[in-house]
């Protein structure tokens, strides 16, 4: 793994270090670029970074966004962001993550965009994640899964899922009504018994669930992703 040192060695907070992390994968953005915006607090510091390069240079990028909210801030901040559809192939996404395997297998969607997520990075000729050292585990599924569900018969679907031995809770809003996504589907966040030896397979099973839209889980998307350290060391998984 190559790593980038600070000149401060000073301990940096959760916020410096997204916001260290934004900066470092605004750089990787060239003149011209397709970009994809993820979506969560990492991908907005990337949005910010990304914006003020653009302000300062002429980089001339045509973003697409994979959730309103990253949409509503691009726009807010100057960038140019045009629907998915019309804008051909993306050169490269940035995104955050809530959990990467050695393998760069992802867990996705804490912030319930993992749909949208998962198309954009679909399109995308290369996926970069942008982490803080957190979010690195041994093996995907020691925390939750979201899976996005369909409102029709959902209580249906959740049985289902708890029969397979998942513990399964309705993801709620602030007003802790069911929250709805940008899709207008649910979430549900299942929790598994014990971290995941073969999650292709429970990605396979889960998906074969009629009412289950997508689930949270990233294989074969992320070929790069950036690990953002309190030391300020930004560590490069190729
Ligand atoms: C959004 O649904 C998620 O996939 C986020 O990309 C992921 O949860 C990481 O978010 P943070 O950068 O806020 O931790």
């Amino acid at each position: 793994m190559q790593t980038f040192k600070m000149q401060n060695m000073n301990k940096l907070s959760q916020q410096q270090i997204k916001k260290r992390l934004g900066q470092e994968a605004a750089k990787l953005i060239q003149k011209g670029m397709h970009v994809g915006l993820g979506t969560g607090t990492t991908s907005h510091c990337f949005i910010e970074a990304l914006a003020q390069r653009c302000r300062e240079e002429q980089l001339n990028i045509v973003t697409t966004a994979s959730s309103k909210a990253s949409s509503n801030l691009a726009l807010q901040l100057g960038l140019k962001v045009v629907d998915l559809d019309s804008i051909g192939t993306l050169d490269m996404t940035i995104d955050g993550a809530d959990e990467v395997d050695p393998q760069k297998r992802l867990i996705k969607g804490a912030g319930g965009a993992h749909l949208r997520e998962k198309i954009v990075a679909a399109k995308s000729e290369e996926l970069v994640i942008i982490i803080d050292e957190s979010k690195l585990v041994d093996q995907l599924g020691k925390h939750k899964l979201p899976v996005e569900i369909v409102p029709f018969g959902h209580e249906c679907t959740k049985i289902h899922l708890e029969a397979l031995g998942v513990q399964a809770t309705w993801r709620q809003d602030e007003q802790h009504s069911l929250f709805v996504t940008d899709n207008s589907h649910y979430l549900l966040d299942l929790r598994f018994p014990s971290p995941l030896d073969s999650p292709e397979e429970w990605d396979q099973v889960i998906r074969s669930i009629p009412g289950v839209v997508e689930t949270g889980f990233f294989f074969n998307l992320a070929s790069r992703i950036l690990i953002g350290f309190a030391d300020g060391q930004i560590g490069v998984r190729d």
